[in-house]
C-alpha cells in the first residue's frame, strides 16, 4: 500500500468521519487517496484553513470527539496556525495534519516550505514529522490518543510528499501505548480527605468549575457534588452549560464580564473549591488580592496547572469527572448532612442575584434595540439542546452574561485565546457534529468579516447555521476599553466601512434579514429558523453599548466597576480609591 492510502485507512481505524481542509501541492496524495474513500469520510472543503481549524475546533467541542483538519505545506499549514493556538488554549482535542516538501528538499527553502514543527512546536500538545511511510500508522494513532486523553489538546503531523508516496508494508496497530504518557484519573483519598475536612470547617464554601468539567463530561457528577454540599457554583466562560443556569444554587459566569453575584462569592468565600478551571488572568485578577481570606482545593488532571498562578492548599490530581464522585462519597462518608449549613451564605447570593436582574431588565426595557435585549431575547427563544458559538468582544461577553445554558457543549466560545473569527467556522464545525441540533453564531462585526468566507462552505455542503451579527459598527470591546481607560481616545476602532451582511449573505446566495428594531428581532429569529439553509441576521445593536460590571484589566475583584448592586462604582471612584 502506498503511504497516502495508510494515512486514510488510520484515520478510518481512528473512526474519522469528516475532515475539514483545503487541497494543494504537498498534500495533493493524501487528497487522491481520499477520493476513493467518499462514502467514509466527509471531506469538507472550506475557504480558509483558520476556517478549517476552527470547524475541527467546533466539532470536537460539540461531540467530544477529536476534530480533523487538512491543509497544503507553506502557506497552507501557516493557516492553520491561529486554530491550532486556540486548541491548545482551550485545551480542545484536534489533529492538524499537513502536506510537507519532498524529505530530500527539507531544509533548501523548497516552494512553499515551511518550517511547520518549528512554528507549531509551541502551539501543540505534540508534533511529529513522518519521516518513513512505515510509521505513518503509528504516528497517526499515536497523534489521536494524545489529542484526546489527559489533558486534550491540539497535535500536528507533517507529512512531506514523498512520504505520502512511498510503498509500505506496514500495518495499522490495534492499540498504541504512549509509556511516558499515563495521566493520573485517580484522585489520592487521602487529598480527597482533607478537601473534605476544609469543606466541614467552611462557612461560606464556592464551587469553581473551569472547562476541565466539560471535557471530562462531569456534568452529572458534578451536580451531585454540588447538591450534597449545597453549595452555590459558579464556573467560567469555559464551562458555561456544564451546572444549569436555571438550578438554584447556580450564580452563572464569573469573571471579567461575571455576575456581581459570582464575583462577590469569589472575593467572600472562605473555601474555593475548582474543578478544571487553571485560574486565568480573566477570572482571578490580581491573584495577591484575589487569594485573601480564603483556602483553595484545585482540582485538575494536569499537574503543571496546579499551583500555576494560584497558591493551592490542597491539590487533587485527578480526571473531574471521578474526583467529583469520590468527593460527594468522602463527603456523605464523614458525616456531612446538614444541608442547611449554608443558607445564609447562599441566601445573600440569591438577594444579590435578583436586584442584579431586576436592575438589568430596567435598563433592558427604557434602552432600543441593545445587545443586551438581543441576547435576551434569544435565550428565551432557543432550545435548551441549541449550541451557540461565538466571535470575541462585547457580543461575546454579553452572550455570556445574558443567554442562559442548561447543557454542556451548548456554549461553544474561544476563552483562552480570544480568536476574532472562531464564531462562524466553529458553529459550521458543531453543526457537521450535532446535525439534529439547531446551531447559532453570536457575532460581532469586527469578527464575523474575519472568517465570513466561510458563507460559501456552509451553502455548498448544506450546513445550516444561523449567524446572528451583533453589529455596532465598532470594535466594540476595543471601543469600550477607550471609553473607558483611555478618555474615548478612539484610535482604530471604527467599522464606517461595513458591509451590509443581509447583502453579503445574498451573494453566497443564501438568505439575510436587516434587524434595525426590537419588535423585528424575534420574528427574524422565527424566519431564520423556518429557512431550510444558513440565514444571517444583521442586527444594529446601539453603538456604543457597555458590556457592565466589568473587572479592570490587572486590578482587584473588588474594583469591578459598573455594576448596579455591589460594584456601583466607577472607574474615576477606583482610581481615587486607590490614592
Ligand atoms: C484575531 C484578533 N484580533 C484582534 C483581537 C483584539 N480584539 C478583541 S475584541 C475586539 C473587537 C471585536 O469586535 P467585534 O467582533 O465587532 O465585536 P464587538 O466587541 O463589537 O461585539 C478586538 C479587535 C482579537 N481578540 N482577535
Amino acid at each position: 500500500m502506498k503511504g497516502n492510502k495508510l494515512m486514510v485507512e488510520t484515520l478510518l481505524k481512528e473512526k474519522v468521519d469528516v475532515l475539514f481542509g483545503i487541497n494543494g501541492g504537498a498534500i495533493i496524495p493524501f487528497y487522491d487517496a481520499l477520493y476513493d474513500y467518499k462514502d467514509k469520510i466527509r471531506n469538507i472543503l472550506v475557504r480558509h484553513e483558520q476556517g478549517a481549524a476552527h470547524a475541527a475546533e467546533g466539532y470536537a467541542r460539540a461531540s467530544g470527539k477529536v476534530g480533523t483538519c487538512v491543509a497544503t505545506s507553506g502557506p497552507g499549514g501557516c493557516n492553520l496556525v491561529t486554530g491550532i493556538a486556540d486548541a491548545l488554549m482551550d485545551s480542545v482535542p484536534i489533529v492538524a495534519i499537513a502536506g510537507q516538501v519532498p524529505t530530500h528538499l527539507i531544509g533548501n527553502d523548497a516552494f512553499q516550505e515551511t518550517d511547520m514543527m518549528g512554528i507549531t512546536n509551541p502551539i501543540t500538545k505534540q508534533n511529529f514529522q513522518i519521516r518513513k511511510a512505515d510509521d505513518i500508522p503509528i504516528i497517526i494513532r499515536k497523534a489521536y490518543k494524545l489529542a484526546r486523553e489527559g489533558r486534550p489538546g491540539p497535535i500536528y503531523i507533517d507529512v512531506p510528499k514523498d512520504v505520502q508516496l512511498a510503498e509500505t508494508n506496514a500495518k495499522i496497530p490495534d492499540n498504541v501505548d504512549i509509556p511516558s504518557y499515563r495521566p493520573t484519573l485517580n484522585p489520592n483519598p487521602i487529598q480527597l480527605k482533607r478537601a473534605v475536612k476544609l469543606m466541614l470547617e467552611a462557612e461560606m464554601p464556592l464551587i469553581l468549575v473551569g472547562g476541565g468539567t466539560i471535557i471530562s463530561n462531569a456534568s452529572k457528577e458534578l451536580l451531585e457534588f454540588a447538591e450534597t454540599l449545597v453549595a452555590p457554583v459558579s464556573s467560567t466562560t469555559m464551562a458555561k452549560g456544564v451546572f444549569p443556569e436555571d438550578h438554584p444554587l447556580s450564580l452563572h459566569v464569573t469573571g471579567m464580564h461575571g455576575t456581581e453575584a459570582a464575583n462577590y462569592a469569589i472575593i467572600n468565600t472562605d473555601v474555593l473549591i475548582a474543578a478544571g478551571c487553571r485560574f486565568s488572568d480573566r477570572i482571578t485578577g490580581d491573584t495577591k488580592s484575589f487569594q485573601e481570606g480564603k483556602k483553595v482545593i484545585h482540582i485538575d488532571i494536569d499537574p503543571a496547572e496546579i499551583g500555576k498562578n494560584v497558591k493551592v492548599d490542597v491539590p487533587i490530581v485527578g480526571d473531574a469527572k471521578i474526583v467529583l464522585k469520590e468527593l460527594t462519597k468522602t463527603l456523605i462518608a464523614e458525616g456531612f448532612k446538614d444541608k442547611n449549613k449554608f443558607s445564609a451564605w447562599r441566601k445573600k447570593l440569591k438577594e444579590i442575584m435578583e436586584l442584579c436582574e431586576a436592575e438589568e431588565d430596567k435598563a433592558i426595557a427604557k434602552e432600543d434595540l441593545t445587545a443586551k435585549f438581543c441576547c435576551k431575547e434569544l435565550s428565551k427563544f432557543i432550545k435548551a439542546d441549541a449550541i451557540i458559538t461565538t466571535g470575541v468582544g462585547q457580543h461575546q461577553m454579553f452572550g455570556e452574561h445574558f443567554i442562559m445554558r442548561k447543557n454542556p457543549r451548548t456554549w461553544i466560545t474561544s476563552g483562552g485565546a480570544g480568536t476574532m473569527g472562531f464564531g462562524l467556522p466553529a458553529a459550521m464545525g458543531a453543526k457537521v457534529a450535532k446535525p439534529d441540533v439547531e446551531v447559532y453564531d453570536l457575532d460581532g462585526d469586527g469578527s464575523f468579516q474575519m472568517t465570513a468566507q466561510e458563507l460559501a462552505t456552509l451553502k455548498e455542503h448544506k450546513i445550516k447555521v444561523v449567524p446572528i451579527i451583533l453589529n455596532n459598527r465598532y470594535l466594540g470591546m476595543v471601543r469600550q476599553w477607550l471609553e473607558l481607560f483611555q478618555k474615548k481616545r478612539y484610535s482604530g476602532v471604527e467599522y464606517t466601512g461595513n458591509p451590509s451582511f443581509q447583502k453579503m449573505a445574498e451573494a453566497f446566495h443564501l438568505k439575510g434579514i436587516t434587524v434595525t428594531k426590537k419588535s423585528e428581532f424575534v420574528d427574524a429569529l422565527k424566519q431564520a429558523r423556518k429557512n431550510d439553509e444558513t440565514t444571517v441576521l444583521d442586527v444594529m445593536v446601539e453603538e456604543e453599548e457597555n458590556i457592565l460590571p466589568m473587572l479592570p484589566p490587572a486590578s482587584k475583584l473588588k474594583e469591578i466597576i459598573g455594576g448596579s448592586v455591589i460594584f456601583k462604582q466607577s472607574w474615576d471612584d477606583v482610581l481615587a480609591a486607590r490614592k
